[in-house]
């Protein structure tokens, strides 16, 4: 009988994972920028209010609050303006939901995310990533 139900609950894991399956979350690198050595991943996802936006980065300096936006353009040529803010990285984490906004939205033109040095010196970039292009 205990078989059973762990035969059971494997296979109503299995359907909850296929049900999602047409919105795969889409992840890609985050790289240092101007020696930082802070680089890590972004991961974009489709939520019901909006797209949810997540950044997990390595080598962020402990305990400070560094500004992330997407941006339009590219990481070697931004426009210095940014289209969404992002909530402020700390510690290397960074999660935000952009209401009203699809992963399709996005990729109709060309953007990148990228992270400020410090709430004091947002002219100092110290990682980005481009958003991949929908093939
Ligand atoms: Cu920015």
């Amino acid at each position: 009988m205990k078989c059973a139900a762990a035969t059971a609950g494997a296979v109503a894991v299995f359907t909850g994972t296929a049900a999602f399956a047409a919105m795969q979350p889409m992840q890609f690198a985050i790289a240092d920028q101007n020696g930082s050595g802070e680089h890590g991943t972004a991961t974009l996802l489709q939520g019901s209010r909006g797209l949810i936006v997540k950044l997990r980065l390595a080598g962020a300096a402990d305990g400070v609050d560094q500004p992330a936006h997407i941006h339009a353009g590219t990481c070697s040529k931004l426009d210095p303006k940014p289209k969404y803010a992002l909530r402020t990285v700390h510690d290397g984490q960074s999660e935000t939901t952009i209401e009203g906004v699809s992963l399709a939205d996005l990729q109709k033109g060309t953007y990148a995310i990228n992270v400020h040095k410090s709430t004091k010196e947002i002219p100092i970039y110290v990682s980005c990533g481009n958003i991949p292009v929908a093939k």
